[in-house]
């Protein structure tokens, strides 16, 4: 026969495993956005960062793919949304970066220095997966073409046509975060390569600085040639110039307070 006091903490147990289980649930359909919460996670993102007409930059940017093949959706398509929401940008803190998302990413967050993904359209869909189809007006968040299914997907053009609006803007001193533990630090393929670099005009851009961030696994430095074929596309009259920074050193600057972002290297 259980005594009282073994049954209680037996019934104990249960309800903590049940609330145990039903916070799994909840986490897990949290992650998977379904369409509706997409839209509120757009607005509320964009109310977030500074919550101007949210609503006519949702039209512009869901008139880009609804309704369209999957793979029919140039960068083009996102025309109207740039004009909705122009990209705002400062001269001398642009940072650009190839491989390098996190680290990037982290001293953008923490300093003055500012990345595409710290824009409106940027910080609204960085990290999500959104698309059409025909026939049907609404944004799906799943079935969606991957990166490499095609190349015209709502996804990928969306970030080809940011970056490219991105490296229009470029101006003054400019910065690009490249990794030392890859063998191509400019990858002639990626959008750095292909849609931003290319826009750099020595009307605007005085100087570009690779930070070309090393650790225990970097297989290369300064010198490796792709980087001497990202100095010879640049416009002539833009400086160029190349540091070696361990990603240790950029980590402490990320902590320490009083450096900006330009100091850390
Ligand atoms: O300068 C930056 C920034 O301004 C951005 O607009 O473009 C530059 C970074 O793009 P990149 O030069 O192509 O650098 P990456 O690191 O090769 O790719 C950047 C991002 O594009 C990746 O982080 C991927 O995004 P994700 O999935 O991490 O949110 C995406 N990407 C590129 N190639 C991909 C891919 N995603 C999946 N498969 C691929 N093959």
């Amino acid at each position: 026969m259980e005594s009282g006091s073994r049954k209680k903490s037996r019934r104990l147990c249960c309800i903590v495993a049940a609330v145990v289980l039903l916070l799994i649930i909840a986490i897990v359909l949290a992650v998977i956005l379904s369409p509706k919460d997409f839209k509120s996670t757009f607005m509320q993102r964009c109310k977030n960062f500074n919550g101007n007409n949210c609503a006519a930059i949702w039209d512009a940017f869901q008139k880009a793919y609804v309704n369209r093949d999957q793979c029919d959706v140039p960068p083009e398509a996102y025309d109207s949304l740039i004009e909705a929401a122009p990209l705002e940008t400062s001269c001398n803190r642009m940072m650009f970066w190839s491989k390098t998302k996190d680290v990037a990413q982290d001293l953008a967050a923490k300093k003055n220095c500012s990345t595409l993904e710290r824009t409106l359209l940027g910080s609204i869909l960085d990290g999500l997966t959104w698309c059409g189809k025909r026939g049907s007006n609404e944004t799906l968040t799943e079935g969606c073409p991957k990166w490499d299914d095609c190349v015209k997907n709502p996804v990928r053009s969306f970030w080809n046509r940011v970056s490219a609006a991105f490296g229009d803007a470029a101006c003054g001193d400019v910065t690009v975060m490249l990794n030392a533990s890859i063998p191509t630090p400019f990858d002639p393929k990626s959008i750095f390569a292909t849609v931003e670099v290319k826009r750099f005009k020595s009307s605007k851009v005085k100087k570009v600085t690779v930070v070309l961030v090393t650790d225990m696994n970097s297989v290369t430095n300064c010198k490796n040639k792709s980087l001497q074929d990202l100095q010879n596309m640049l416009d002539k009259g833009i400086i160029y110039s190349c540091l070696e920074v361990q990603k240790s050193r950029i980590q402490e600057c990320i902590s320490d307070q009083n450096k900006s972002c330009g100091s850390c290297w």
